[in-house]
Formats: structure tokens, C-alpha cells, sequence
């Protein structure tokens, strides 16, 4: 028996908008793929031969001997994924679908699949793969629904990140770092955020030594690691312990690797009001374990989300002494400007630009806020009728797809570009980045 993994492809910032390429022309980073297609591989039992494709590097429809196509997609992607399935049956193949979209949407996907896995994969796989064995067979059929059921984070083997690493990339830039998940599940619940819904409210942590092996498994092969958890491991908590727990056990990741490789995290995503939470010996933990950079996510949390306003002169304070003391700590704050929240306005562009000068952010992604599927945002604006497109392959933070509050569609979408062309081209931060670091994420 053999499964086929496709990653469907999705629209970056400059696919939405060409011209970003023209402003801001430097490498187009291409992140690895989630972890989710890694986790099944790695608990596919040993009689199932695994394919992977990338259809981000390679249109994934071709014809396969595959005897189940298996579809991992967020939001952003289902609009391919959507296609790739109709392809798929229509060459006579079964489709199993899961992630992030089929959790949230599982009505939406069923007309094009067979089986729609809701939530995490690992517990219901074995299952799936009996059922199609048993569909193959004509004695059996795949269920049109599995899950939810969460896993048992510490029966779980590794993620098969090497199906990411050595696949066959001709050309294609290939990232320095591969994500790494030290936990799963968030007790908050953040308006524009689907991990509560697709991982659980209660936090479980994978065993620190599992999340070493893998970041040692990461370092032998010249890779580092970043993490998956967003913003939900806030200081004081469980997870902000096993955080530091994690980083003090990669401060000196060297043993048993050849010369000159050091198990290390490249970036961990991160909050302002974290930041502001975290004590001095935290951050210097965080520093000695490798991290030279934070993903500085903003927009959800209340010091971005008022900071820019003009409304609220402390938010902003706190915004200038977060990015300072990641600053002061060596780590660069790779920040990542939501335009389009509630109460922002056409003022909102000048005052994050003029932040952005002022604080000595060299490094930063603009997003235009998105109502995923299932999140707080979603329920909240398809109440209130201001959803302007289901067209699933707008929903990447670069194209506008609800009614804001305070502007025009059109003002946001021009709000978006002007962020873009005016940090990086009109004000010179590009060229303020050393050759090496010159790899945004857009
Ligand atoms: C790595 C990552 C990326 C990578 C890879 C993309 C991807 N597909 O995830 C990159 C860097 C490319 C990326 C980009 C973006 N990302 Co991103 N990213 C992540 C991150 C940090 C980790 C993903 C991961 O590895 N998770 C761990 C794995 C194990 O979880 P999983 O994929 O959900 O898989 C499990 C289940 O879903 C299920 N499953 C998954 N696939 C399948 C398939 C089958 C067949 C089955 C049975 C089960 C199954 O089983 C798996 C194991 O239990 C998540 C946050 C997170 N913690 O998940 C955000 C996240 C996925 N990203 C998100 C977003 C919004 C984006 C962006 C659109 C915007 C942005 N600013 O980040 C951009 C794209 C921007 C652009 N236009 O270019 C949102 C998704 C929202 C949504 N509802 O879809 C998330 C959830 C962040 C958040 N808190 O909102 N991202
Ligand atoms: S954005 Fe971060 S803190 Fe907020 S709900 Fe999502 S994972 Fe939790």
C-alpha cells in the first residue's frame, strides 16, 4: 500500500502582489511545511510506502500509483487544496483530508474527499489507513469523518522531517530552520487565532528530551530549529517553564555532533507583552540556546492593537521598551505589523512606520488583519454580514477579504502596500540588513 502527502500550494504576499517584488527584491523565503504531513509519516505503519509532494515546488497533480492521497492544508492553501482533491477522484484515487481548514471546515471540504480528519492526525491515522486498506481490499470503507481526538503527546514518535529535507528541491531555496513543537493547545483565546479550536484550550508539552532529540536531529544535518508555539507560552505559565527548560538544555547543544554544529533555535514567535514580562535571565537564556531572533507577532495582543491608534500614548511607550530590550539582548525583533484591526484608521499606516524608524526595527513583515474560519474574528464578522469573500486563497494577510471598521477595502489594501514599499524602500531598511539576514518572509 502506498500514501501520497501533498502539501498544497498557496499565495505568498508577492504572488498576491507582484509589485512587492519590484520594491522589496531580495530571496522570496520558502518555509518548510507545517509539521503535520512529518507527524503522520512518522506513525504510518512500516507496510505503507510514503510519497511526499511539494506542490509549492512542483505542480502535485501528476498521475500516482498511490493508494491514498492524503491533503495537509491551512486556510491559506484550501482553495488548491480543493482542486488537487477533485483531480485526485477524478484519476480514481481516495482522499483523506486534515489540518487546519478541515478542522474549521470540515462541510466545506467533505464534497471533494472521501474522509475529513478533524483535529490532530496521530490518534485516528492507524485507523484511516486500516479503513482504506480495508476500501482497497472491497471489504470495508473509509468513514466520511474522523476525530476529534487529541493525542497522547508523549507516546508520539519524532516528526519525519527528513521527508522535508530530502526531498528533491532542484533550484529551490531550502530554509535554514524547520519547526520544532514543544507543545500543543492554548488556554487563551486571541480574536484572530485558530489554535485553541484546532489543538485544545489546555497546554500539553511534548517530553524535553523528545524536543531535544529532534532539534540534535535538526543540527547534524546543518539545520535549526524554530518553534511552533505562537505566542501561548506566556511568562509564569507551565509553558513558559518548559521554554526555558528547553533553552537551558540547548545552551550547550554540541555534544555528540561534529565540529562546528550546535543543536540551536533560530527563532521563537513571540508578544510584546511577553517581552515585557520576561525577566532579564530569560532572555539572556533564550540568547544562550541560539535565538538571534524573535518573530515579534502583533496585532492580537493590547499593546499593538491600541499602540497605533493615536489613542493611547502608553501602549506605545511599552511598544518602544519591548522592542528595546530585545534590542539590548542581541536578538534582532523581527516584527510582524497587523494593519486593519477595529480601531485602526487611515492614521494607523504613518504611525507604524514612523514606530518602525523610531524603535530601530530593521527587520519586519506587514499582514492585513484576517478573519480565519473558526476564530473569534470569523463568528464575530460573519454576524455581523462583513465577510466579502469565502475564496479561500485571499485569506493570507495579503488581501482583503472582510469589511474593516474604520476604512475602505481599499484604503486597507493601500495602507498594506504602502507599509511595504515605504519601510523597505522609501526609508532604506533593506539596505541596512547585513547580505544574510535579507530573507523576508513575503
Ligand atoms: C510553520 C508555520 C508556517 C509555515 C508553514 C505553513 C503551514 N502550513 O503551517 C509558513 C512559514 C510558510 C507559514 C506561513 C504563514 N502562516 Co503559518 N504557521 C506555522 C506554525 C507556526 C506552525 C505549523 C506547524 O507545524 N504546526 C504543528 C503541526 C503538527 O500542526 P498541524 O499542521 O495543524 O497538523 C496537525 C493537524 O492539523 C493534523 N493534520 C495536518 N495535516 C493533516 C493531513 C491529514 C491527512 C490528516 C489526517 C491530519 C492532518 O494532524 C497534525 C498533527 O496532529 C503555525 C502555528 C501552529 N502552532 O500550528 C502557524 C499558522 C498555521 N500560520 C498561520 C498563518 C495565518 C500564516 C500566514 C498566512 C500568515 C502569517 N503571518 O503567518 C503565513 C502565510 C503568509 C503568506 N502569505 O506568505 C495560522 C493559520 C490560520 C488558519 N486558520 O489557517 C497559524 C495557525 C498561526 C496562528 N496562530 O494563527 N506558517
Ligand atoms: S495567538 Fe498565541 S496566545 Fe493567542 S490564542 Fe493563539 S496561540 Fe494562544
Amino acid at each position: 500500500m502506498k500514501v501520497l502527502f501533498v502539501y498544497p500550494r498557496f499565495d505568498r504576499h508577492a504572488e498576491s502582489h507582484p509589485e512587492l517584488r519590484r520594491w522589496v527584491p531580495m530571496n522570496e523565503y520558502l518555509g518548510s511545511p507545517s509539521l503535520g504531513i512529518a507527524s503522520l509519516a512518522a506513525v504510518t505503519p512500516a507496510h505503507w510506502e510514503i510519497e511526499m509532494r511539494d506542490d509549492r515546488l512542483a505542480p502535485a497533480d501528476a498521475p500516482t500509483d498511490a493508494d491514498l492521497v492524503a491533503l495537509s492544508f491551512f486556510t491559506p492553501a484550501a482553495t488548491r487544496a480543493l482542486e488537487l482533491a477533485d483531480r485526485f477522484r477524478a484519476m480514481g484515487k481516495r482522499v483523506v483530508a486534515g489540518g487546519i481548514f478541515p478542522t474549521m471546515m470540515p462541510a466545506a471540504v467533505a464534497p471533494h474527499v472521501d474522509a475529513v480528519v478533524i483535529g490532530e492526525g496521530e490518534p485516528v491515522w492507524h485507523e484511516v489507513l486500516a479503513d482504506a486498506e480495508r476500501a482497497a481490499a472491497g471489504t470495508g470503507a473509509l468513514r466520511p469523518v474522523y476525530g476529534p481526538v487529541f493525542a497522547d503527546l508523549a507516546t508520539l514518535p519524532p516528526p519525519r522531517v527528513d521527508l522535508y529535507i530530502d526531498g528533491e528541491r532542484p533550484g529551490v531555496f531550502e530554509p535554514d530552520d524547520y519547526p520544532l513543537q514543544v507543545s500543543r493547545g492554548c488556554p487563551l483565546a486571541c480574536v484572530a487565532c485558530a489554535l485553541p479550536k484546532t489543538m485544545g484550550k489546555k497546554m500539553r508539552a511534548f517530553p524535553l528530551a523528545h524536543v531535544k532529540a529532534q532539534a540534535m536531529a535538526l543540527a547534524a544535518r546543518g539545520k535549526r530549529a524554530c518553534l511552533t508555539e505562537d505566542t501561548g507560552w506566556l511568562p509564569g505559565t507551565a509553558g513558559w517553564r518548559r521554554m526555558g527548560e528547553l533553552f537551558d538544555a540547548l545552551a550547550d547543544g554540541s555534544a555528540g555532533l561534529p565540529a562546528g554544529q550546535r543543536a540551536a533555535i533560530s527563532y521563537v514567535g513571540i508578544s510584546m507583552p511577553m517581552i515585557l514580562a520576561s525577566p532579564t535571565s530569560f532572555l539572556e537564556r533564550a540568547k544562550a540556546a541560539g535565538v538571534d531572533m524573535f518573530y515579534l507577532v502583533g496585532g492580537f495582543d493590547p499593546i499593538t492593537t491600541r499602540a497605533f491608534t493615536g489613542k493611547d500614548p502608553d501602549a506605545l511607550a511599552k511598544a518602544y521598551v519591548a522592542v528595546r530590550r530585545a534590542l539590548d539582548h542581541g536578538i534582532e525583533p523581527y516584527t510582524s505589523f497587523l494593519l486593519g484591526n477595529e480601531d485602526d484608521d487611515a492614521g494607523t499606516v504613518d504611525r507604524m512606520l514612523d514606530f518602525a524608524d523610531r524603535s530601530g526595527i530593521r527587520k519586519a513583515e506587514f499582514a492585513i488583519f484576517t478573519p480565519y474560519p473558526g476564530t473569534p474574528s470569523w463568528h464575530r464578522l460573519v454576524g455581523e454580514d462583513r465577510i466579502l469573500t469565502r475564496e479561500w486563497r485571499l485569506y493570507n494577510d495579503a488581501n482583503v477579504v472582510f469589511r474593516p471598521a474604520r476604512m475602505s477595502p481599499d484604503e486597507l489594501l493601500a495602507g498594506y502596500l504602502r507599509l511595504w514599499r515605504e519601510f523597505y524602500v522609501d526609508r532604506g531598511h533593506l539596505a541596512a540588513l547585513p547580505i544574510a539576514e535579507r530573507t523576508i518572509q513575503f
